[in-house]
């Protein structure tokens, strides 16, 4: 046999890892620090084993099966190994429940927690980013019932009493514009709402409970006339028959999460809170995947950048190893700087978010939590695809090959721009934000933040991205137009 190269190692994600060990440094004081570092070794061990493992086997898609041998109909999915091991592994580290602590890292401990165990995880992450999401927009709502009801079950640090949320929103009409959909509400004669409706992409269909969109029957038409609901998917160990589902959908990526279509038909359902206006009773569970989205978008960008430094070192061309070819050199230097930025965007959100919930954050910082959580989304989203593809092209023909578990970086990294709202959603969702708040106050909360750490000409970009997103908010019907067109450049300046 002639030459064998080496394959790519992981090191471990973080104790090896110098970036997020000086962003926890920086911004956790050394005790809480202390207290998490079990989780986040265990969490990195973890990983490393996921790795070596994806890497000897032959991966695996869900399986529904709809019917059993006698004709009963049964939707029973088998998951996969990762996704087995799932809820013990999050519940031990509290991969969601340390967010919803009582202190302001909160949010930044259990997401550093999250960018450790997503890859590994097979998008285990997407129902628990739902489940977070569910469990902030049920604090939010005061509903007590169904707070002291569910709240424990979402947050629970036990396996066995864990439930995984679904987040039912897009239908066949609208996913982007929510405000289409078919689903109805209606009363029973006992006075028990029901849902009736077919939903077109359900992530956690294996989970316990959801929060879905339905329009009370008789109500208007238009977002407006939505209200927010809450299902229980389960009766004992098996699932409610008025929840049916119909198939999984074959994707380009994120193989191992069964993502399914579902029809209700009449389905037991709880108003969140009043029956209108149900957009603005999701929208802090879209503000929390959202974030979640960035987080995971950055550790794939991770994944694949450590990978392709590792290689460079093993590699070798025209007489030198890839590290040491000046133009191979820059090109990982330009991936790696590009992946620092996103990286510091995204734990900044997670940083701000932990410290607006707990009421520690200063004048303005919630308008900035809230224009910079769809700018760090859609940014990251995007980049992430880029990033993934060069990280494959570091390999040469081994970075299109199946069984190096490579491809699979890309193809998974293509979802983060489309789901919990496209590139374009989000872009109109950042001016939405601007329009909301005082912009002269949102101007000085982002020098603030800034500071010194950018030069003049980035400052002069994001003065000219405000001014010219205040001026068009500030105008008509038409000149609107023009300022939604635009909406993808000022958003991306900004993020920038
Ligand atoms: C591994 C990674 C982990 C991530 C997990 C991913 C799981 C993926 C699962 C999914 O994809 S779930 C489906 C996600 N779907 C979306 O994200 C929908 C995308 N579409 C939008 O975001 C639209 O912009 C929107 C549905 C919000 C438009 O609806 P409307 O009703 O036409 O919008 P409108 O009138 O602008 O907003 C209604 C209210 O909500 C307003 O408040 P008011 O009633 O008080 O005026 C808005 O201010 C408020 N609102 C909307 N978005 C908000 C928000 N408030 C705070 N934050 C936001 N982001
Ligand atoms: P559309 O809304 O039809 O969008 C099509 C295109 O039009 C996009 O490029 C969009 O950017 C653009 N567009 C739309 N409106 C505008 C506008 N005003 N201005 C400019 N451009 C615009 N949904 C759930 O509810 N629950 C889930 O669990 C879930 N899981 C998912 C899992 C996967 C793997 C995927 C791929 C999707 C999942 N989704 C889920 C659905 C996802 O949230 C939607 O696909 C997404 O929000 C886009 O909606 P749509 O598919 O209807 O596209």
């Amino acid at each position: 046999m002639g030459f064998l190269q080496d394959p790519p190692q992981l090191a471990h994600p973080y104790r090896e890892d110098p970036l997020l060990r000086a962003m926890l440094r920086r911004a956790l004081p050394p005790a809480r620090l202390s207290v998490i570092e079990p989780d986040l070794e265990a969490l990195g061990d973890y990983a490393r084993m996921a790795w070596a493992r994806a890497c000897c086997s032959t991966r695996r898609k869900p399986v529904l099966t709809q019917w059993d041998a006698w004709g009963h109909r049964v939707d029973r999915i088998e998951l996969t190994q990762a996704w087995q091991e799932g809820p013990h592994v999050t519940t031990k580290h509290a991969v969601l429940a340390a967010g919803h602590e009582a202190h302001e890292h909160a949010r930044l401990e259990a997401f550093a927690r999250v960018y450790l165990y997503h890859v590994a995880s097979e998008f285990y992450t997407c129902p628990l980013a739902m489940t977070d999401g569910a469990a902030t927009a049920l604090k939010a709502s005061g509903n007590t019932a169904l707070i002291e009801r569910a709240l424990p079950h979402l947050l629970s640090r036990d396996a066995s009493t864990f439930w995984l949320s679904g987040q039912w929103m897009t239908e066949t009409p609208g996913g982007s514009d929510v405000g289409n959909t078919e689903t109805i509400a209606r009363q029973d004669a006992s006075g028990q709402w029901r849902l009736y409706g077919r939903k077109w992409f359900s992530s956690a269909v294996v989970g316990e409970m959801a929060l879905g969109l339905a329009r009370p029957e008789g109500a208007g038409t238009g977002p407006g006339a939505l209200a927010l609901f809450y299902v229980e998917t389960m009766d004992g160990e098996r699932r409610k028959p008025e929840l049916i589902i119909d198939r999984l959908k074959d994707k380009l990526g994120t193989h191992e999460l069964p993502t399914a279509e579902i029809h209700l038909d009449g389905l037991p359902a709880w108003p969140l809170g009043e029956l209108s206006n149900g957009v603005r009773q999701v929208a802090p569970m879209l503000n929390i995947t959202r974030t979640w989205n960035a987080v995971c978008a950055t550790a794939s960008m991770a994944r694949a950048l450590h990978l392709a430094r590792d290689y460079a070192t093993r590699r070798e061309a025209f007489g030198k190893r890839l590290i040491d070819q000046p133009l191979h050199a820059q090109t990982l230097a330009d991936m790696q700087a590009g992946f620092e930025g996103a990286f510091a965007l995204t734990f900044e959100v997670a940083h701000l978010l932990g410290r607006v919930e707990h009421g520690t954050a200063r004048p303005h910082e919630a308008a900035l939590l809230r224009l910079l959580t769809p700018l760090a989304k859609l940014w990251t989203g995007k980049m992430a695809v880029k990033l993934c593809s060069e990280a494959l092209e570091c390999f040469g023909g081994a970075g299109y090959i199946e069984d190096t578990g490579l491809p699979q970086l890309l193809r998974d990294a293509q979802v983060y721009s489309i789901w919990e709202g496209t590139t374009n959603v989000l872009s109109l969702d950042s001016l939405r934000a601007l329009a909301g708040e005082n912009i002269g106050a949102l101007r000085t909360a982002i020098e603030g933040w800034l500071a010194d750490s950018i030069d003049a000409q980035a400052r002069q970009a994001i003065h000219q991205a405000l001014d010219a997103a205040t001026a068009s908010l500030q105008a008509k019907a038409i000149q609107r137009d023009a300022l939604e067109a635009a909406a993808r450049g000022i958003a991306i300046t900004l993020a920038r």
